[in-house]
């Protein structure tokens, strides 16, 4: 990579050091005058058609992005806000789609058709002042629309309410492992600090502050967490060195995790995990994963290797801020489920009283 990067530079420093000896030859007065800087016209009418051809390259690019790269999109939404949230963003798309094929078209279609030719003057035009009203309050009116809808959206998403019955999760970051944290029979976080995260022998690994009551029927969770399904859940996010990102990506939700702070966010979970391992577009995903792991497993067993596990679809907390060296690696399943293997699996789980005994 850094011989690529190395590599690149220099011809790229090639390149403009011609282009300034260039320049400076074109500037020395009072040398034999040199026609071959100057454009022909057939110089003009290849560019015209270059121009041309590049409105054809990337709308084939366009489409051809499409085509492939449209099956790695995510699946549809699992939370309750996620549906808004796509609609938002399509709609933000579509728009941005639609204006730059328009304006790509006319940049390039103008430059071909208008291309210098049969000694064509160009029509001195020096402005319009309704064309350049136009231009300017047609963007100006789609723009205001569209961060209005975007903030409008936006409240609803981040607005919650801190009601009863939500659960409340708390996800702890640090590099580069996730934490999840649940309140227990009382449903409340006892306060937290890093300072107490060497109490008990290294048996408090988020920091629970032992003398607060509320902290004592918490259960801290290291390998996955589980939602029960369409009840509304409040995460508190909190991070132990660097600024991390809690993303996750199937339920639409993303929310920094500030050192020294505790930041929030809220969904309600729609689907559980088996519902989603049952949808066409997971299904297929899974498929074409398992598939290239197969053609693997037979190099890998050929070489006298063990093969690779198919995959299974599952939901993911993964970390969305570059925050060291196992950034990548750094996610944590999420299983979501019914109400009552929720209840199953909080009944397992061993509680902070229990832990530092
Ligand atoms: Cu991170």
């Amino acid at each position: 990579m850094t011989v690529l990067l190395i590599i690149t530079i220099l011809i790229l420093t090639g390149i403009a050091l011609w282009q300034i000896t260039k320049i400076f030859e074109l500037s020395q007065l009072g040398q034999k005058k040199d026609d071959s800087q100057i454009a022909t016209e057939k110089d003009n009418d290849l560019n015209g058609k270059l121009m041309f051809a590049f409105l054809v390259f990337i709308y084939a690019v366009t489409i051809y992005s499409f085509w492939t790269y449209s099956k790695v999109l995510l699946p549809e939404s699992a939370s309750a806000h996620g549906p808004a949230y796509d609609t938002l963003l399509w709609i933000s798309f579509a728009v941005i789609l639609f204006a730059q094929t328009l304006t790509q078209a006319v940049l390039h279609i103008f430059a071909y058709q208008y291309r210098g030719i049969n000694n064509r003057k160009a029509y001195f035009f020096t402005h319009d002042n309704k064309l350049e009203f136009v231009w300017t309050i047609i963007p100006a009116i789609i723009f205001f629309l569209l961060i209005i809808y975007g903030m409008i959206t936006w409240g609803k998403i981040m607005n919650f309410e801190e009601d009863e019955d939500a659960l409340v999760v708390e996800l702890y970051a640090q590099q580069w492992n996730w934490k999840a944290r649940y309140g227990g029979e009382d449903n409340v976080l006892g306060d937290a600090n890093v300072r107490f995260l060497n109490d008990f022998d290294g048996k408090n690994p988020i920091g629970i502050d032992s003398s607060d009551p509320n902290g004592m029927d918490d259960f801290v969770v290291t390998q996955e967490f589980h939602l029960p399904v369409n009840r509304k859940v409040i995460f508190k996010l909190r991070s132990q060195d660097v600024l991390h990102s809690a993303y996750m990506p199937h339920f639409r939700a993303q929310m920094n995790c500030v050192p020294g702070m505790i930041t929030e966010f809220s969904f309600t979970p729609t689907k559980t995990t088996d519902e989603m391992r049952m949808n066409s577009d997971v299904v297929d995903k899974v498929n074409r994963i398992n598939k290239i792991r197969f053609e693997k497993s037979k190099l890998l067993t050929a070489k006298g290797e063990e093969s690779l596990e198919p995959y299974q679809f599952d939901y993911l907390l993964l970390c969305a801020k570059i925050c060291g060296t196992s950034h990548y690696n750094m996610q944590m399943k999420i299983v979501v489920e019914s109400e009552k293997d929720y209840e199953k699996w909080v009944a397992k789980q061993q509680i902070f009283s229990e832990v530092i005994q």
